[in-house]
């Protein structure tokens, strides 16, 4: 959510009502409360933007009484800001009633209104198949997306500057993804649009709009397909990754009708399919895209008895539905794409094993583990892995074969995203939250100890690493509107240079993401 403007009002006009008695919670004064602190980020109609929807189907898992509190006190791990010291408390409670209001017409994204939305701005046959600027290694290629005006850059990893600089959708969030040869990247926005670049010729292929609120998008292995992953509706939609045309969308619901939102989609290369897991429904799906899908793929999505095959017709792209033992909120895999080890917000952690299509184990991941940023490296001749928490000041590192906890690491305080690479003995992560978060923290992967913490720019953000393609150098964002991209030398930790940049947030090496690094987001 970008909260300054909303809170640069809230803070002038929300002040007098938090020192007096609010007036009359009539549905105009409630609606133009939720127009002056709200719509901004959670949309004019609650359908969702830079903050989620706030709709009674989406927020089957917040107790009201609950979302009181997080319009008061704000929301760990996400831009929400506290209101309890410019709104009064009547006030507070009148736009927690507004939100479990259900809307007089329910907002509907299906098949027909995303074909409507569909631009295409370059057919892929037009375009050059070799990059028109000077460059060595197409594969080091670096997109740096800048939050704080909408824009990506394109950095030369090898030269480590600029190549080009452009616009792009409202709020981008979730890692951009690579087709597999690098050419060609997939944006989702928050608000639900899927858009096609290609970095060879630096311009829009295409343009999709598969949702109204999004999570994040993954593309397949062979470069065919792109997956989207949608809080709203409750939506996968399956489009063509040629131009961005839709091949179906899923309906994600239950046996019995029940609905969910999509946690998040990933592509799992070795398997051929996509694995979902989902935020209101104790679920995770697996979606093949392989010729002949294994046994196990259901023909049918809304139905578990179709393995039966009772009047159903298979589909292709079929669905495999493994029940857990609680909802995934952040979850990722290890490198076979064997197990996924997922937890929810409250920090109960589960390993599933895809082959066995079940939960083989629990973890010991207390606060809020941010898995989506975990990530693998050998320790003594073990598999381990290793998570920030954006609750606690601390990073857990598992034992991938006892799915024992060996060692929490305490760090300065809850952290977002931690990153490696194959060539550094180092890992990196960051300390989002609280009075450090100019700190970063470099762990020894050997001994498990922190060696040196780094504080970029005093005062500001410092949060997200990238390797380039050699593991040779770090890249560092200063997440804040004067920012700065700051590269390290990743073996002797000091800095090289500082490349200025408007609230840089995530960066994405080509060659990395492609082949799937155990140091970095998949
Ligand atoms: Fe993210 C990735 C979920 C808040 C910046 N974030 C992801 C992914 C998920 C996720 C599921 C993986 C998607 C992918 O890459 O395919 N993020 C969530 C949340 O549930 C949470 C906590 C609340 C929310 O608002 O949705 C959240 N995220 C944030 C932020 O507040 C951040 C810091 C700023 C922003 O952009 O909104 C933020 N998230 C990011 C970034 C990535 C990301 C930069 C990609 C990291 C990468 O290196 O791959």
């Amino acid at each position: 959510m970008r909260l300054l403007p909303a809170l640069l009002l809230g803070t002038l006009i929300g002040g007098l009502a938090a020192a007096g008695a609010a007036a009359a919670a009539t549905p105009e004064r409630v609606l133009g409360l939720y127009r002056q602190h709200c719509a901004e980020c959670h949309h004019e109609q609650r359908l969702g933007g830079m903050g989620p929807a706030l709709l009674p189907g989406n927020l089957k898992r917040l107790r009201r009484q609950a979302a009181v509190e997080v319009i008061g006190h704000g929301r760990a791990a996400t831009q929400m800001p506290a209101f309890a010291d410019k709104l009064a408390a009547a006030d507070i409670e009148a736009l927690a009633d507004y939100i479990y209001t259900p809307p007089a017409k329910p907002p509907v994204w299906g098949l027909s209104e995303i074909r409507a939305s569909h631009i295409i701005h370059n057919r892929e046959e037009t375009l050059s198949p070799r990059p028109v600027y000077p460059v060595d290694d197409p594969l080091n290629l670096f997109l740096v997306v800048e939050l704080g005006d909408h824009h990506v850059t394109l950095l030369d990893g090898d030269r480590l500057e600029p190549i080009h600089r452009f616009k792009t959708r409202f709020a981008l969030h979730g890692g951009p993804k690579y087709a597999a040869n690098g050419r060609f990247v997939y944006f989702a926005s928050r608000d639900g649009w899927i858009s096609k670049y290609d970095i060879y010729n630096l311009k829009w292929v295409a343009e999709i709009r598969a949702g109204i609120n999004t999570r994040n998008l993954a593309v397949s292995a062979d470069g065919r397909y792109v997956m989207v992953a949608n809080y709203l509706p409750h939506s996968l939609v399956l489009l063509d990754a040629r131009d961005l045309s839709p091949i179906r969308l899923y309906e994600v619901k239950d046996a019995s009708g029940r609905s969910s939102r999509v946690s998040a989609v990933y592509t799992a290369p070795p398997r051929q399919s996509f694995i979902a897991a989902l935020k209101d429904l104790p679920e995770v799906w697996e979606i093949s895209y392989a010729e002949e899908p294994p046994a196990g793929f259901s023909g049918w999505v809304h139905d578990y008895r179709s393995d039966s095959g009772e009047n159903l017709e298979p589909e292709p792209f079929p669905v495999r539905r493994i029940r857990v033992k609680d909802y995934l909120d952040d979850f990722f895999f290890d490198q076979e794409y064997v197990s996924l080890i997922g937890a929810s917000r409250e920090g109960k952690g589960q390993v599933v094993d895809l082959d066995l299509g079940r939960v083989v184990a629990e973890l010991d991941l207390p606060g809020m583990p941010h898995l989506g940023s975990g990530i693998t490296w050998t320790y003594q001749g073990r598999p381990v892995l290793a998570t920030p928490n954006l609750k606690k000041a601390a990073v857990s590192v598992i034992d991938m074969q006892t799915w024992k906890t060996i060692k929490t690491i305490k760090t300065l305080g809850p952290g977002f995203f931690m990153r490696s690479h194959e060539q550094t003995p180092y890992a990196w992560v960051d300390v989002f939250f609280g009075p450090n978060r100019d700190a970063v923290h470099v762990i020894d992967k050997r001994s498990l100890e922190i060696v040196k913490t780094l504080r970029p720019a005093p005062g500001k953000t410092a949060a997200h690493v990238e390797f380039t393609r050699d593991g040779r150098y770090a890249l560092l964002s200063i997440w804040d509107p004067d920012g700065a991209v700051v590269v390290y030398d990743a073996a002797s930790l000091q800095e090289v240079k500082r490349l200025p940049m408007n609230k840089p947030s995530g960066k994405y090496n080509v060659y990395n993401k492609t082949r799937y690094s155990a140091g970095t987001s998949h």
